[in-house]
């Protein structure tokens, strides 16, 4: 690769320590989207080896190598077709996960081989699900605010402030938490509640009107 813009050995010193430096990113994807995680930039020198690692609970860790001299592929224990290399290989070797699912939380790392040295970059990726959120009222005038399945748990606050009660329930199967709050209003003339839903994929607010029966 040309590098013509590089002056003195000094600045190229100055280049290579600050990409052999191993770099760990945390990164948080909704489900059902497409996810594309990089290798480090390298310049100026060419690349052997390519390495991606991929380790998910409860499963064996996976290898996808791709090797630039004889633009080869080979993987080792990867059997997640939605795991694929991202474009080509040969100018970007990305890692593309389609679509994200919930077993896809874990650890990537990409290692590089070059003549001048090795470098790394990784991932601790956090697959988000939006929780599906109801409000309803119950027979005794208390308002029941839901959000079912989301990961990581949810937050419910409510407008106006009442005497409520929050539950959490966690599904062990999948990691996703619901969280319940039920809330009553004694002895106020609230007519109108409100309950918001904070959440790393979105905020949501849903108001009804409390009917005094
Ligand atoms: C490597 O293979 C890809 C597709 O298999 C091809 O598009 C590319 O031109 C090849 N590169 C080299 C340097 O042979
Ligand atoms: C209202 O009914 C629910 C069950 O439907 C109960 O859990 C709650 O304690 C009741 N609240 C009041 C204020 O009576
Ligand atoms: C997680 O598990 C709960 C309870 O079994 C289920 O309702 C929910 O749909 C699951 N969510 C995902 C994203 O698999
Ligand atoms: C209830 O309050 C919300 C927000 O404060 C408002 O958007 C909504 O129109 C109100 N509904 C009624 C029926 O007053
Ligand atoms: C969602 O709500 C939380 C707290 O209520 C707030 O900090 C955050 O900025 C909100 N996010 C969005 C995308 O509006
Ligand atoms: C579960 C599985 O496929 N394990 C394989 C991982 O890769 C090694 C080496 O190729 C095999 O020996 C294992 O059987």
């Amino acid at each position: 690769m040309p590098c013509t813009w590089i002056t003195s050995d000094l600045q190229l010193l100055l280049i290579l320590t600050l990409f052999l430096v191993a770099v760990n990113t945390s990164l948080s994807v909704p489900v059902g989207t497409k996810a594309v995680l990089s290798c480090p930039l390298v310049l100026c020198t060419s690349i052997l080896l390519t390495t991606w690692e991929i380790v998910l609970r409860d499963k064996l860790p996976c290898f996808r190598a791709f090797r630039g001299d004889t633009n080869e592929t080979k993987g080792r224990n990867c059997t997640d077709e939605r795991i694929t290399w991202a474009s080509r290989l040969d100018e970007n070797p990305a890692l593309q996960i389609d679509p994200v699912a919930i077993t896809h939380d874990g650890y990537y790392r990409c290692q590089m081989v070059t003549p001048n040295g090795n470098f790394h970059r990784g991932y601790h990726l956090q697959v988000l699900v939006p929780p599906e959120v109801t409000l309803v009222q119950t027979e005794n005038g208390t308002a029941v605010c839901k959000a079912v399945a989301g990961k990581p748990a949810a937050q419910i606050s409510w407008t106006p402030e009442g005497d409520c009660v929050t539950e959490q329930k966690h599904h062990w199967g999948n990691d996703t938490v619901t969280i319940q709050s039920t809330c009553y209003w004694e002895g106020r003339h609230v007519l109108n509640v409100s309950c918001s839903v904070s959440h790393l994929t979105g905020n949501k607010s849903l108001s009804m009107e409390l009917d005094q029966g």
